[in-house]
């Protein structure tokens, strides 16, 4: 009986293991690390595409400890390279205005409707201000 009930465990442990997390339940899952009011969406999208490069709309075990071991472990270069992917929105190798000014834009979102920061700073244009300084910065 007691070898029953650890074969179902083990059982169980392999099910959670080879299944995939669908970017609806990561979107659920990633809401829960920030404060009421905050929209978490569009940035949860963009992390669950950095741990799901190839796009099967899942992310598996592997693809998650992949993706937790560049974070935790991985060098500073591939930290960047996280990162880089992380606002190259479409894979082209380059970041663009837009695409940064979509990765903000998210930012922002996240810091929720409790914060005065999200009126002062997101008026009308201020996103876009804001990438139009980072790209004089890289650029000089
Ligand atoms: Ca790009």
């Amino acid at each position: 009986m007691i070898l029953f009930a650890v074969n179902i465990r083990i059982a169980n442990s392999l099910k959670l293991l080879i299944k995939l997390v669908k970017e609806d339940t990561f979107k659920i899952i990633y809401a829960q690390f920030f404060p009421r009011g905050a929209d978490s969406s569009q940035y949860a999208h963009y992390i669950f595409n950095t741990f799901d490069p190839d796009h099967t709309g899942g992310i598996t075990f592997t693809d998650f400890v992949v993706g937790l071991s560049v974070l935790a472990r991985g060098t500073a270069h591939d930290k960047l390279r996280w990162a880089f992917s992380l606002y190259d929105l479409n894979g082209d190798g380059v970041i663009t205005k837009d695409e940064l000014e979509r990765i903000v834009s998210s930012v922002y979102d996240l810091m929720g409707r409790s914060l005065e920061v999200k009126n002062s700073v997101r008026e009308e244009g201020a996103t876009r201000e804001h990438v139009d300084r980072v790209f004089q910065v890289t650029e000089n």
